[in-house]
């Protein structure tokens, strides 16, 4: 009686907290989230009619163009270098296993083909080719799973005016054709085209919230509809909060999750307990810039993904196509470098856990069963002092096994390491600690 009396209770409580109502993930989507979480690396893509500007994605902003300025980039987006199958062997190599496209970005072009606007790769461009298609089959047929990113924000359509915070030095639309309830039944519209037509898709990105952030943006509709027509599609919102119940992983843009360095980033009190997924670039724009003179080295992106998982989180690392089609050769580079680096070490970043000792400049900790790895970042320390180290270590060794590391656990749980010299690795030193 007991028990009755107190599970009614706890129900009481779960209603009156609003949980009760929340969303219930299906099975196929925990169990897409169970992979998501595995899979630890992913190639974002920012590839629109902005590439031709050389001037990243947010050109239209940026400069002020018009409507009828920028109307003219479709004419010249003709890729005529494109070739999803080398991309998707590219992005093979690389060790990702999976691709988030940007499907239509804030300028409100869409990539595919879409019926509910004209303002599309098949219908305004030369090009006439269905870029989403050709993507999903060649990254299908490589075993990578796709995901879309789609943007709430949208420069180009009258019915999502008013303005909201961007996009308002961009001429040419009549405030007084604001229509929401249009809007939002037109992404509805398309998100029902992208996840109708192209097979299985694995999530939806969404970005831009930010925008309008007081906005009804619908979403119980939205991921709703999502859900409903692929029940195991991943929903993300680039939103910068916490959380929103039907949501599926949470993102972090060019930021470790909780590190709000940029100022609009996702603060730590809002860090939730989803599957994680920090984004960065390896350029530094996301679309195309011609004049990019903050190209990453090898070990800057190899450590993105280190401390990432460090974190718990995916990578989500980003090239910017050129208008022709091709992938700049050093981003090529980066990503075959990972995929070298990761044919290696893979078993210390793919299907780990993180999150458990936070990572600095000069380690990060993933664990795996009952090996925990230790990823030396800074190949100049010699002597490393760990806090907050509270598992029992049996033994610390190379990673190939063959030789022995002295440490020592002393104040109960700062690990001393000492890493000697003839032992190194400029970018990344990875130690197996066996766990008593
Ligand atoms: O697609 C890439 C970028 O184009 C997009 N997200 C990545 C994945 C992105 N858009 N904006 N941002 C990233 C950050 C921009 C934030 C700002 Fe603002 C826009 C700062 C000032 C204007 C947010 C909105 C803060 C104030 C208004």
């Amino acid at each position: 009686m007991k028990k009755i009396l107190s599970l009614i209770a706890f129900v009481c409580l779960l209603q009156a907290s609003g949980l009760a109502q929340g969303y219930q993930p299906s099975a196929e989507n925990l169990e897409n989230r169970a992979w998501f979480e595995q899979a630890r690396f992913g190639v974002f893509i920012h590839w629109g009619v902005y590439s031709v500007m050389g001037d990243g994605e947010w050109v239209m902003n940026n400069q002020n163009m018009s409507l009828s300025e920028y109307g003219l980039l479709p004419k010249f987006f003709n890729p005529i270098d494109f070739n999803a199958k080398e991309w998707a062997r590219l992005f093979k190599a690389s060790g990702a296993k999976y691709v988030t496209f940007t499907s239509r970005h804030h300028d409100g072009f869409s990539m595919w083909d879409s019926k509910v606007s004209d303002y599309n790769i098949v219908k305004a461009t030369p090009f006439k080719r269905d870029i989403v298609k050709e993507l999903v089959e060649a990254c299908r047929a490589e075993g990578l799973k796709v995901m879309f990113y789609y943007s709430l924000l949208d420069w180009k359509r009258d019915d999502y005016l008013p303005f909201g915070r961007t996009g308002k030095g961009i001429a040419g639309r009549d405030e007084s054709k604001g229509d929401w309830n249009s809007y939002i039944q037109f992404m509805k519209a398309q998100l029902t085209e992208l996840l109708t037509n192209y097979g299985r898709i694995d999530g939806i990105w969404f970005d831009g919230h930010w925008d309008k952030k007081d906005e009804n943006w619908h979403y119980d509709e939205i991921y709703g509809l999502i859900h409903r027509l692929q029940p195991h599609c991943l929903v993300g919102n680039n939103h910068h909060i916490a959380p929103i119940p039907g949501e599926d992983f949470q993102m972090f843009e060019r930021d470790l999750p909780g590190q709000n360095t940029t100022g609009f980033g996702t603060s730590a009190e809002d860090v939730g307990q989803l599957p994680k997924e920090v984004c960065g670039t390896i350029a530094g724009s996301w679309g195309f810039d011609i004049k990019d003179r903050k190209q990453k080295s090898f070990k800057e992106v190899l450590l993105y993904l280190v401390k990432a998982a460090g974190h718990g989180s995916n990578l989500l690392l980003n090239v910017g196509p050129m208008p022709n089609g091709e992938i700049q050769d050093y981003q090529q580079e980066r990503l075959r470098q990972l995929g070298e680096w990761l044919k290696i070490y893979g078993e210390s970043i793919y299907g780990t856990e993180g999150g458990f000792v936070e990572p600095t400049d000069d380690y990060a900790f993933t664990k795996k069963g009952n090996t925990v790895y230790l990823h030396v970042l800074n190949g100049a320390k010699r002597r490393l002092e760990i806090p907050n180290i509270t598992f029992k270590i049996a033994n610390i060794t190379t990673f190939n096994g063959q030789s022995k590391i002295t440490y020592r656990q002393i104040e109960g749980d700062t690990l001393v390491v000492e890493i000697p010299e003839n032992i190194g690795d400029e970018n990344d030193l990875v130690l197996k600690l066996g766990l008593k």
